[in-house]
C-alpha cells in the first residue's frame, strides 16, 4: 500500500520549501544595507542549493533568475535535489532574492521566493518560462473573481484604466476613491500613476519587488485592492503560483521593451503567444503548486527577519494550491545553534 508522501509527494517536500527560504533569507541578510546586490544574491543562492542538496527531490529549474541583474544565480535547466533513483520530480521556479536592489539599500521589500509543481514523464513543463524580460501584468483578488463568476464584466488589460477600478470598486463593494493600486515606481509608468491619480483612487508605489504587490490584493488584510503594472516576466509566473493557491487571479501579457526585443521574441515564438493575455491556470498549469516565501525586509506581505538577542525570527508563507491550506510560518532560530548547510563550504556555516 501506498503512503501519502508517496502518492502526493508535494504534501511532505513542500516543508524543504520553507526550510529554503527560510535560510536564504537568513543566509542573505548580513547584505542588508551594504550596497553589494551580488553578494546578497549569492548568498541566498548558496542557502537554497545547500537545503536542496540534501532533499531527495529531483529538481529541475525551470524559471531562474540571473541573466536580468546579470547576478550569480541559479539558472534555467539546473537541478536541484539529490536526483536519487526514485525521487519525485519538480519542476521549480524561483527568485532567491526578489528585490536584491532593496536589501542592496536596506529598504524593505524582498523576499526570497520558490515555486515548485510536479512534474510528470512525457507532459511538458508545468510553469511557463515566458522570454520576454517583462510583462504588463494587473492581479486581484478572490473577491473580485467571484463577482465576475457571477456575470460581471470581467477586467481586461485594454480598458481605460478608470473602467477597470470601477469594476474592481464594484466587485470590492466600494468606492473607486476607496481603493488602494499598488504600483512600481518607473517612467514607464507615468500614465498609469496619473491615471490612478486622476481617477481619484489611493495610490502606493514600491521601488522593486512586484512578486509581493501582485499577491498582496489576494491576502484578506493586506490593504491592496490591485496590482498593475509592468514588471519581470518570470515574477509574474511565481506570481502565479501564489494566486493559484489563494484563489486570486492574474492578467499578463509580455511586453517588449523595444522594437529589438520585440523583433528577438518574434524569432522565439509567435505573433499570437506576444498578443496572448495568459491568466493563471496558463502559467502554471500543473494539477498543484507550492509557493513558498520568506521576508527578508518587510513587504505587505510577510515581515522581514528579525534579529532579537541571539535568535533570529522569520516570517514565511507556504501554500500549495491542492488543498489551499495557506500557513504562515513563524519561526524563532537560536543562532548559537543554527547552521545553515551551504553548498559553498564543506562545513555548515554558522548564521551572522
Ligand atoms: C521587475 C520586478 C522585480 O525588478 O523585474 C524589476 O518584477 C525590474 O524593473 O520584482 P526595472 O527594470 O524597471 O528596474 C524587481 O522589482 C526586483 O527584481
Amino acid at each position: 500500500m501506498s503512503s501519502l508522501s508517496t502518492t502526493d509527494p508535494e504534501r511532505t517536500i513542500e516543508f524543504e520549501f520553507a526550510r529554503a527560504t527560510e535560510n536564504a533569507a537568513l543566509n542573505s541578510l548580513h547584505w542588508l544595507g551594504r550596497g553589494d546586490k551580488e553578494s546578497a544574491d549569492a548568498a541566498a543562492c548558496d542557502a537554497i542549493y545547500g537545503v536542496f542538496d540534501l532533499v531527495d527531490i529531483a529538481g529541475e529549474v525551470v524559471i531562474g533568475e540571473g541573466i536580468k541583474d546579470n547576478a550569480p544565480g541559479i539558472f534555467l535547466g539546473e537541478h536541484l535535489g539529490t536526483w536519487r533513483t526514485g525521487s519525485p520530480r519538480f519542476d521549480i521556479a524561483l527568485d532567491p532574492i526578489d528585490g536584491t536592489s532593496n536589501i542592496a539599500a536596506g529598504m524593505p521589500n524582498s523576499i526570497s521566493v520558490m515555486a515548485a509543481s510536479e512534474a510528470h514523464e512525457g507532459t511538458g513543463h508545468t510553469m511557463k518560462n515566458l522570454p520576454s524580460f517583462y510583462a504588463h501584468k494587473m492581479a486581484y483578488g478572490p473577491a473580485v473573481v467571484a463577482a465576475m463568476e457571477q456575470g460581471m464584466q470581467p477586467v481586461s488589460l485594454d480598458d481605460p484604466l478608470e473602467v477597470t477600478l470601477g469594476h474592481i470598486a464594484k466587485a470590492l463593494g466600494k468606492r473607486v476613491g476607496e481603493l488602494v493600486v499598488m504600483t512600481m515606481n518607473r517612467p514607464r509608468h507615468a500614465e498609469l500613476i496619473a491615471g490612478i491619480r486622476q481617477a481619484g483612487a489611493s495610490l502606493r508605489l514600491i521601488t522593486d519587488g512586484d512578486i509581493t504587490a501582485a499577491v498582496s490584493p489576494s491576502l484578506p488584510d493586506s490593504g491592496i485592492d490591485l496590482y498593475v503594472g509592468i514588471g519581470g516576466s518570470p515574477e509574474g509566473v511565481l506570481t502565479a503560483a501564489a494566486l493559484k493557491a489563494l484563489g486570486g487571479e492574474m492578467l499578463l501579457r509580455m511586453w517588449p521593451r523595444d522594437a529589438e526585443e520585440r523583433a528577438r521574441l518574434l524569432t522565439e515564438t509567435t505573433a499570437e503567444e506576444l498578443a496572448r493575455v495568459h491568466r493563471v491556470g496558463d502559467l502554471v498549469s500543473g494539477e498543484s503548486a507550492i509557493f513558498c516565501a520568506t521576508g527578508i525586509s518587510d513587504s505587505p506581505l510577510l515581515p522581514g527577519v528579525k534579529l532579537v538577542g541571539k535568535k533570529a525570527i522569520t516570517h514565511s508563507i507556504l501554500m500549495r494550491s491542492k488543498s489551499r491550506t495557506v500557513r504562515y510560518i513563524r519561526a524563532v532560530h537560536d543562532l548559537e545553534q543554527k547552521t545553515i548547510h551551504l553548498r559553498s563550504v564543506k562545513r555548515d556555516a554558522k548564521v551572522g
